[in-house]
């Protein structure tokens, strides 16, 4: 039986890969940090079937500790302090998490167990004020944010240390990805859950930011797939992972209202608000794939409607449990 780790198992993203890795028939550790109030709704279905490891990124020995105990054959990095809009406010914190929390990760895996495969989470948000169109994995970066800088970091000492030490290190670029387990405060959700008491007459107005900004937005359940293949390769490399097409935060609130039957979207939501705009905004984010289509064999299988469809329907359901 194959065992894997992951990091941010409580994350969207980590709580679909771990689905993901059981249906292979995978013994299942995750990585989770200590709170007052511990954060397993994302796992709460699949609870019983991964075993949870105590550990911060923060922490040098909870990681080797980790590493020991799971004796993961793969191991898959996706903890971060992931809000870019925080990491302005959180400059520092951001740089610990994302950035050098991946050195402490590959120096416990090269201390360890070197043999183990290494998966990075890093991020279209590394392409930043971008210099080509569509991004792929040749594209010069150009971070924008505090967020974006870390993972130029995380990125590059992924590579530095399958160079140096020979291990097998990938590093996914993924585009964003969204679901309805995405966190409340970044776009996506914000708007599917508004939308939801908007139409279930709780909530009167969606306070947004920057409308005309464009991202390739894909389905998280989609692009975890994406990672376990990249491990499953004989070499280790690097690939972008996107669905080649991108629409504004506006097309996203239009198609969103649309799925409750409103069509004047306009009458709900003030803009420009100050407090949800960036001191340095990345306006247009596109992905070409064709090299993670070509070696890995993957595809994007959830359209832009789908996706939108699929959160607002969730939200929904979700807001009316809640009275
Ligand atoms: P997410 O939902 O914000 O999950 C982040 C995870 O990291 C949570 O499980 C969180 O644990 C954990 N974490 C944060 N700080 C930690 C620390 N100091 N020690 C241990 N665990 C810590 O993020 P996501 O959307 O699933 O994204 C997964 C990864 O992919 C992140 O690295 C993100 O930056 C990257 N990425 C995401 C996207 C996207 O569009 N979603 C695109 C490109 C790259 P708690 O539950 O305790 O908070
Ligand atoms: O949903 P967002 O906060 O995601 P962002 O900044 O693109 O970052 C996400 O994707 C990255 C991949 O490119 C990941 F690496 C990162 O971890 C994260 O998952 O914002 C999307 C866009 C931005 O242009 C923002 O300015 O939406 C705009 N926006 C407009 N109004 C807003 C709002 N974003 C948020 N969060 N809240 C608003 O009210």
């Amino acid at each position: 039986m194959k065992k894997a780790l992951i990091t941010g198992i409580t994350g969207q993203d980590g709580s679909y890969l771990a689905e993901l890795l059981l249906s292979k028939g995978y013994k299942v550790y995750g990585l989770v940090r200590r709170l007052s109030t511990p954060n397993l709704e994302n796992i709460k279905h699949i609870y019983d079937q991964v075993q949870l490891i105590p550990g911060d990124l923060l922490d040098q020995g909870s990681l080797t500790d980790a590493i020991k105990e799971s004796e993961a054959d793969e191991i898959y990095n996706l903890a971060a302090q992931s809000f870019v809009k925080a990491s302005w406010s959180q400059p520092v914190l951001t740089g610990e998490f994302t950035g050098l929390g991946v050195t402490r990760m590959l120096e416990a895996i090269r201390t360890v167990n070197p043999k183990a495969r290494f998966y990075q989470a890093s991020s279209s948000e590394m392409f930043g004020k971008v210099v080509e169109t569509p991004q792929k994995e040749t594209t010069r970066f150009h971070p924008r944010s505090p967020y974006g800088v870390a993972k130029v970091y995380g990125h590059y000492i992924t590579l530095n240390y399958r160079e140096s030490y020979d291990i097998f290190a990938c590093s996914g670029i993924l585009f964003n990805h969204e679901s309805p387990r995405r966190g409340i405060e970044f776009v996506t959700r914000k708007i599917t859950d508004a939308v939801a008491r908007i139409s279930l007459g709780k909530q009167d107005k969606l306070e947004l930011g920057n409308l005309d900004a464009k991202r390739d937005w894909g389905f998280a359940g989609d692009y975890v797939e994406a990672m376990w293949r990249m491990l499953q390769q004989d070499k280790p490399d690097d690939y972008v992972i996107a669905t080649g097409e991108n629409h504004s935060v506006k097309e996203f609130v239009q198609e969103a209202f649309k799925v409750v039957g409103i069509d004047s979207w306009e009458k709900y939501v003030n803009y420009d608000n100050p407090l949800h705009l960036r001191p340095a905004e990345v306006d247009y984010l596109i992905g070409d794939y064709s090299k993670a289509k070509d070696k890995l064999g993957w595809t994007p299988k959830t359209s832009f409607k789908q996706l939108v469809e699929m959160m607002v329907k969730a939200d929904l359901e979700r807001e009316k449990e809640n009275k």
